[in-house]
């Protein structure tokens, strides 16, 4: 291997080309025109473009890739994370092209990439598996008789889901069919393919993942465990490793599973196996991701292996550098800077990165795809930097950490700092007694405890205001707003404060025309999917009335009040904003 082309941009082809020079081997990077200033362009050693903006005509074109790979007369791809890097197709493509892909194989991408695969490969490996359907459901009544036989809550999961999306949570056998139905349409508008299966839910689990590292010649190695419960909406915020308070029987589970399925699936390449950890303690496999992660580098730091090392040499043949799984040493932690508004709901803020000054000192690295004058576009993720911070054990980490995150200084757009701060002062993550923390910890126990950033506040305009009604103590007021700010909310996807409370949109400030108290209002925009009841149906509040979809995910819409659904304003294929009337309810 002489030449890598990286086809990706952003802090991990920074990181990339960075290997490569350690490694002595030339890098290639590639830019979308918006990236033609980029810091991964000037980190490789030579840079094509690609020639357009959108992921579609860029980082995700296959054809302008293998053709900047030809014409750069590279001899191996590294796809980074996102991306192509779990795309089967690109991965079978560069080989057909006679380069080394620096990944899995393709037939690995696509056994682990399909859950319903990857868990019958996990079943047969004998991992720790919580009761699930065996292979694809094909009907609401099949996941109705296992809830049945299993009890609740259920979960119901797209073979090809992620991020959240295809994932549904059943917790009242009534609502297998609707939750069944909601989760196919889900997985064939964002994968095409809807297949789904289902297994017991486990509530308020932890996220805890093995990084492994096989070879070509059979050698499998755990490199170390993470957490990385720390999430908000399938967004990983902070991740640590190794993984903190696990008994000696978990972790064996969490080593043992990992290799058993690693060996099942004739793997190699550097992968994450990844677990829940129930609250009553029970380890339970959940997917296999077939790529270098975001998170990589924290078990780096507290295994001190090189990844990206280890993943050259694999792709070029060679055994790994190490033959034991390594002990960690000391503790490391992650913190994701993504240029996000927490005050407005972590609402994605590109911009222009002003300025951009760095931490130093002991257990200090910063991997970055940013510096002062970067632009921060929209159309791609929103991951500027990462914060990596280890010490001699967990709590002098944080307290580095703390130090960190008070010397680092961004300016010119608002990033995720001010969370990273205050999670350093819950109790729940800082315990020396365990750690309180969940999947869903950041969206029900902190959420409200998240200052907004008063830089970044949006200017009331010199003209357009709205009136949303709210419930303060059981009393309505009619506030005037900036629309801004009412759009702000609703791009965020929070919606606004809760749709049973808001009862009128739009309006203006002098004249209070919000629609009738009878008006079921639209949280957020997007396109109705559905009635799930009848015109002329009785409801009572909270009552899930209406289908939305924006952005692949389903929302429903609950009945704001009780009474009967008299008028339906929006049939399904209809598009409604944020505030729109969907129906009355007299
Ligand atoms: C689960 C679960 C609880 N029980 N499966 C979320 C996305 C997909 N990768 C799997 N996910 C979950 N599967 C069972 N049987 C809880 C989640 C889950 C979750 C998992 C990992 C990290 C964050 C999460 C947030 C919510 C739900």
């Amino acid at each position: 291997m002489r030449k890598v082309l990286i086809a990706n941009r952003g802090e991990i082809a920074v990181r990339v080309a960075r290997a490569c020079d350690d490694a002595g081997i030339a890098s290639v990077a590639v830019y979308a025109d918006i990236d033609a200033d980029a810091m991964h362009v000037g980190a490789a050693d030579e840079a094509y473009s690609l020639d357009g903006n959108s992921p579609a005509d860029t980082y995700l074109n296959i054809g302008k890739l293998l053709a900047v790979a030809a014409q750069s007369g590279a001899d191996a791809v590294h796809p980074g994370y996102g991306f192509l890097s779990e795309n089967a197709d690109f991965a079978q493509a560069v080989l057909d092209a006679g380069l080394e892909w620096i990944g899995p194989s393709p037939e690995s991408i696509r056994q682990l990439g399909n859950k319903i695969t990857a868990r019958e490969l996990a079943v047969r490996a004998g991992a720790p598996l919580v009761a699930g359907s065996d292979g694809p459901v094909s009907s609401a009544a099949e996941a109705r008789a296992f809830a049945e036989e299993h009890g609740l809550p259920l979960a119901i999961k797209a073979a090809f889901g992620g991020g959240g999306r295809g994932l549904k949570v059943v917790r009242e056998l009534a609502e297998v069919e609707e939750a069944f139905d909601s989760a196919v349409r889900e997985a064939v508008a964002a994968f095409g393919r809807g297949e789904c299966f289902v297994e017991q839910y486990l509530d308020r689990p932890r996220h805890v993942e093995a990084q492994i590292i096989a070879d070509v010649h059979g050698n499998v190695v755990v490199v170390g465990t993470r957490d990385c419960s720390l999430q908000r909406r399938h967004q990983k915020l902070v991740e640590e490793a190794p993984a903190p308070f696990l008994s000696d029987t978990q972790r064996q589970k969490i080593y043992e599973g990992s290799k058993a399925i690693i060996r099942e699936a004739g793997y190699y390449g550097a992968g994450t196996v990844e677990f829940l950890v129930s609250a009553d303690g029970a380890v339970a496999f959940l997917e296999v991701n077939t790529r270098l992660q975001v998170e990589h580098p924290i078990t780096e730091e507290t295994a001190g292996i090189d990844l990206v090392q280890e993943q050259f040499r694999i792709a070029a043949g060679l055994p790994l550098s190490i033959t034991e799984d390594p002990t960690p040493r000391g503790h490391s932690f992650e913190f994701r800077i993504n240029a996000e508004d927490v005050g407005r709901g972590f609402l994605p803020s590109p911009g222009t990165v002003a300025s951009f000054e760095s931490p130093t000192g002991p257990g200090i690295r910063l991997d970055t795809g940013v510096r002062s004058g970067s632009f921060v576009a929209p159309q791609f993720d929103s991951l500027l930097a990462k914060l990596i911070v280890t010490g001699a054990d967990r709590q002098q980490a944080l307290r580095r950490a703390r130090r960190a995150l008070a010397e680092i200084n961004i300016t010119g757009l608002p990033t995720v700092l001010p969370f990273h701060r205050a999670v350093l002062e819950s109790d729940d993550f800082t315990s020396v007694a365990g750690l309180n923390i969940h999947t869903r910890w950041i969206e029900t126990d902190f959420a409200d405890h998240i200052p907004v950033d008063p830089e970044y506040n949006v200017e009331a305009p010199d003209g357009e205001r709205r009136t949303i009604t709210i419930d303060v103590d059981g009393k309505r007021l009619a506030v005037g707003l900036p629309a801004d700010l009412l759009d702000g909310w609703a791009r965020s996807g929070q919606g606004l404060p809760a749709a049973s409370d808001v009862t009128g949109l739009p309006g203006s400030v002098t004249n209070a025309d919000s629609p009738a108290e009878s008006a079921l209002v639209s949280s957020m925009a997007g396109t109705v999917v559905k009635w799930l009841v009848e015109p002329g149906a009785d409801v009572t509040a909270g009552d899930p009335l209406v289908v939305l979809e924006a952005m692949k995910m389903e929302t429903q819409v609950p009945a704001h009040r009780s009474g009967t659904l008299s008028e339906v304003l929006s049939a399904p294929g209809g598009v409604v904003t944020a505030g729109a009337v969907l129906a009355h309810i007299e």
